[in-house]
C-alpha cells in the first residue's frame, strides 16, 4: 500500500519546504518537489502544513492514584491523543513500593497491551530501590526497551524515594545506559504547610497552591541536579513550571552537564489565578500546581533560549465526581488535568500563532527532542526517508473552540472549555495509515503498538 501527499508545507525541527511525500507500508519512501512516483493513494495536502507526529513523553493513563484511577484507559486517551496530532505517548509503570518492577510492567501490559489505538512506550516509576529492584534495571533497559526510570521526590508513602535511594539508582542507571527523570519537588516541606493548612482549617483548593510555593520546586531541582551530575547519570525534570527551578537548571548548563528540562502545555498558558474561585479550582488541581504569569515568561523565554527541550502534559484526567472527592479537604482532589487531546493545537495557537516560538521549535519541543531525549528517534519525532510514516496535516488558518462536548477524552469537563484555538488537526497518519481524517478515527483499538525504546546517550 503506499500513499503521496502532495504539496503539503513540511516542517521538521530545522526545514520548513514544500513538497511530496511518498509513503510505502509503513515508512516514509521519498520527499521531494513534484514526486511522480505511482501511488494507490493521493492526498492534496495544498494550503496545509505537514508535522511530524506529535510525541508526549508524559501521560498518565489509567493510573491507580489518590485512591482512584486516572479516567483515560489506554484505549480512550491514545485516541484522543490521535485527534490532537500525538501519534505517540510515554505513559508511566509505577512500581509498588515493596514489589518488583517486573510485577508493574506485567500489570501496566495487561491494561495496555491490544487496548492502546496509537503507540506508546513506557518509563518505568521507582519508587523503592532495593537490591532487587537494582538487578532488574539491567532487564528493563536491554530486553524491555524501557531506558529511563521515573522518581519521585514528593508523594512520601507512596511514591517517593529518599536521596541515597535516588543516588543509588542514578549510579545503576547511568551504568545500563538509561536516564533518570524526575518530580522534583520537596515532599516533606509541601507536607507540612498541608499539614499546616489543614489544622487551619484552609481547605479550599487555593491552598493546594499555597502548599507548593517555587521554593518547594526550586530546591528539589537543584538538588536533583547537583545529584545527577555527582553521578553523571543523564537527567531530565519533568513538569518545570517556574523561574527559580529554571534558575537551578541554568546553574547545571554552567558546568556542562546532560540535564534535560520539560514543561507543559498548562505552565505556560494558564495561571494560579484559576484557584481563587472556590471549588472550581480543583478542575487545574495538579502537581505542580499553575504558577504566576512572570514563570509563564520566564518558560517560553527558556524554549527559546533551549533550556527548556520539551512541552508534554502530564496528561492525569479525572472526572468531576472523583475531583469531588476532596470537596472538604484539597489534599484529597485527585492531582492531574487533561491536556492529551489539546496540546499541539493549543501550542501552536498560543505559541506560533501569536509568534512566541518558531514553527520549526515548535516540531523540535513537541516531536524531536522528546523522540531524541527517550530514544526513539529517528523511528519517531521527524520527517525523514526511512522514518515511520507519522504525520499530521495541519490547517494554520482554521479557528476552533475547545469544549468537553467536542473532546474525545474521557472526562466530562475540559480545562480549556472555551479557548478559542487557530490552527487545526486535519489528517493523521500513524505508521502510514490515515488514523483521523476530518474528526473521525478510522482505527479499532489494539492498532497502538509498544514502542521498545534505545539506550540514551544524554545528548540530542
Ligand atoms: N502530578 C499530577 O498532577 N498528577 C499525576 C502525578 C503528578 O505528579
Ligand atoms: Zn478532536
Ligand atoms: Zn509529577
Ligand atoms: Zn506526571
Amino acid at each position: 500500500m503506499s500513499l503521496l501527499i502532495k504539496n503539503g508545507r513540511i516542517i521538521t525541527a530545522t526545514d520548513a519546504y514544500v513538497a511530496d511525500i511518498l509513503v510505502e507500508g509503513e515508512t516514509i519512501r521519498a520527499i521531494g518537489k513534484d514526486l511522480s512516483l505511482h501511488a494507490d493513494e493521493t492526498i492534496d495536502a495544498t494550503g496545509l502544513l505537514v508535522f511530524p507526529g506529535g510525541i508526549d513523553p508524559h501521560v498518565h493513563l489509567d493510573m491507580p492514584f489518590m485512591g482512584t484511577f486516572s479516567s483515560d484507559t489506554h484505549e480512550t486517551g491514545t485516541r484522543a491523543a490521535l485527534h490532537g496530532g500525538t501519534t505517540t505517548v510515554i505513559d508511566f509503570v509505577l512500581q509498588k513500593q515493596g514489589h518488583s518492577l517486573k510485577d508493574a510492567l506485567a500489570d501496566w501490559n495487561s491494561r495496555a497491551r491490544g487496548t492502546a489505538v496509537g503507540d506508546y512506550s513506557f518509563h518505568m516509576a521507582v519508587t523503592d530501590f532495593n537490591e532487587n529492584t537494582r538487578a532488574e534495571i539491567k532487564h528493563m533497559i536491554e530486553n524491555e526497551g524501557i531506558t529511563s526510570f521515573k522518581t519521585f521526590m514528593a508523594y512520601k508513602g507512596a511514591l517517593m524515594i529518599d536521596d541515597r535511594q535516588m543516588v543509588a539508582l542514578m549510579q545503576e542507571v547511568k551504568k545500563q545506559g538509561g536516564m533518570v527523570t524526575v518530580h522534583a519537588t520537596n515532599g516533606d516541606v509541601i507536607d507540612y504547610l498541608v499539614a499546616k493548612h489543614r489544622a487551619e482549617g484552609k481547605l479550599a483548593p487555593l491552598y493546594h497552591y499555597l502548599s507548593q510555593p517555587e521554593m518547594t520546586e526550586a530546591e528539589a531541582s537543584g538538588r536533583f541536579a547537583d545529584m545527577a551530575d555527582y553521578t553523571g547519570c543523564p537527567a531530565y525534570i519533568v513538569h518545570l513550571t517556574c523561574e527559580g527551578a529554571l534558575n537551578a537548571v541554568r546553574n547545571a548548563t554552567r558546568r556542562n552537564q546532560k540535564l534535560f528540562v520539560e514543561t507543559c502545555i498548562q505552565y505556560l498558558i494558564l495561571d494560579a489565578s484559576l484557584y481563587e474561585d472556590d471549588f472550581e479550582g480543583a478542575k487545574w488541581v495538579m502537581s505542580p500546581p499553575l504558577r504566576e504569569k512572570k514563570d509563564q515568561t520566564t518558560l517560553w523565554a527558556g524554549i527559546n533560549q533551549g533550556l527548556v527541550q520539551v512541552v508534554a502534559t502530564d496528561h492525569c484526567p479525572f472526572m468531576w465526581e472523583q475531583k469531588l472527592m476532596g470537596k472538604d479537604d484539597f489534599s484529597k482532589i485527585p492531582n492531574g488535568h487533561p491536556a492529551i487531546e489539546n496540546r499541539l493545537e493549543l501550542l501552536y495557537s498560543e505559541g506560533v500563532h501569536t509568534g512566541k516560538i518558531t514553527l520549526n521549535k515548535y516540531v523540535e519541543v513537541a516531536c524531536t527532542n522528546p523522540a531524541k531525549i527517550f530514544g526513539l528517534f529517528p523511528k519517531k519525532g521527524t520527517i525523514a526517508v526511512g522514518s515511520d510514516a507519522d504525520l499530521v496535516l495541519f490547517d494554520p488558518t482554521e479557528k476552533h473552540t475547545i469544549s468537553a462536548k467536542t473532546h474525545h477524552m474521557n472526562v466530562d469537563y475540559s480545562a480549556y472549555e472555551g479557548w478559542e484555538i487557530t490552527g487545526k488537526v486535519k489528517t493523521v497518519l500513524l505508521r502510514g495509515k490515515v488514523v483521523i481524517d476530518n474528526g473521525n478515527c478510522l482505527v479499532e483499538k489494539g492498532y497502538g503498538k509498544f514502542i521498545k525504546r534505545n539506550k540514551v546517550s544524554g545528548t540530542i
